[in-house]
């Protein structure tokens, strides 16, 4: 684990499941264009959260890779659900413009609605194939550039699912914001 300060706000980096941020208000979700349950963290949300949860997000689908929607988060312990489209790497290029579009965009959209809190998971590096080094790197230089001006927005967390995966965002959070 990894924490740091930023301008009296706060960036940490913890080992864990998305679905169990309880203390967060709103936990984002590396979707499919369809915002419908799938492998990885998607499927992990979507059963948590519940069958209301597809049903909601039906209407707003499809989105675009690097936008950001928002749903209630039925029976997560949150109050909402961000859902962003990651670049599949390699093919929607180029691909650190389009992840970084959905750091920025799930941060903006998150303050807008007043929300204090947000945790990630390591958008695009399961499935999508994004190196996580880079995907490190890409999600640390945006919560720098757009945390600092944000009103409402005052913690972001990445929740990583593995030990390794951990251990590179914690270091890149150390040398990017400390
Ligand atoms: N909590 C936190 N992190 C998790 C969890 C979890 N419960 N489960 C997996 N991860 P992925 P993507 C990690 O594939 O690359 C889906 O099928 C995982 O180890 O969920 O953006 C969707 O339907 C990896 O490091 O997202 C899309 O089609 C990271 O979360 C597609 O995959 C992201 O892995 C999206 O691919």
């Amino acid at each position: 684990m990894a924490q740091v300060e930023l301008n009296g706000k706060t960036v940490e980096c913890v080992r864990g499941d998305i679905t169990r941020q309880d203390d967060i208000d709103a936990v984002v979700n590396a979707a499919n264009a369809q915002l419908m349950p799938g492998g990885g963290v998607a499927g992990a949300i979507h059963s948590a959260a519940g069958p209301g949860l597809a049903e909601e997000c039906r209407p707003m689908a499809p989105i675009r890779p690097g936008e950001a929607v928002i749903s209630s988060a039925h029976n997560l312990p949150n109050q909402y659900i961000i859902h962003c489209l990651g670049p599949v790497y390699g093919v929607d290029e180029p691909s650190d413009h389009w992840l970084t579009e959905c750091y920025r965009n799930a941060m903006e959209l998150a303050d807008s609605k007043a929300i204090e809190s947000i945790a990630f998971p390591a958008i695009s590096a399961g499935a999508f194939g994004y190196p996580v080094k880079l995907a490190a790197e890409v999600a640390m230089n945006t919560v720098k550039q757009v945390l600092p001006r944000l009103e409402n927005l005052k913690r972001v967390r990445f929740v990583l699912f593995g030990a390794s995966d951990e251990q590179v965002f914690s270091s890149r959070l150390l040398s990017t914001i400390e």
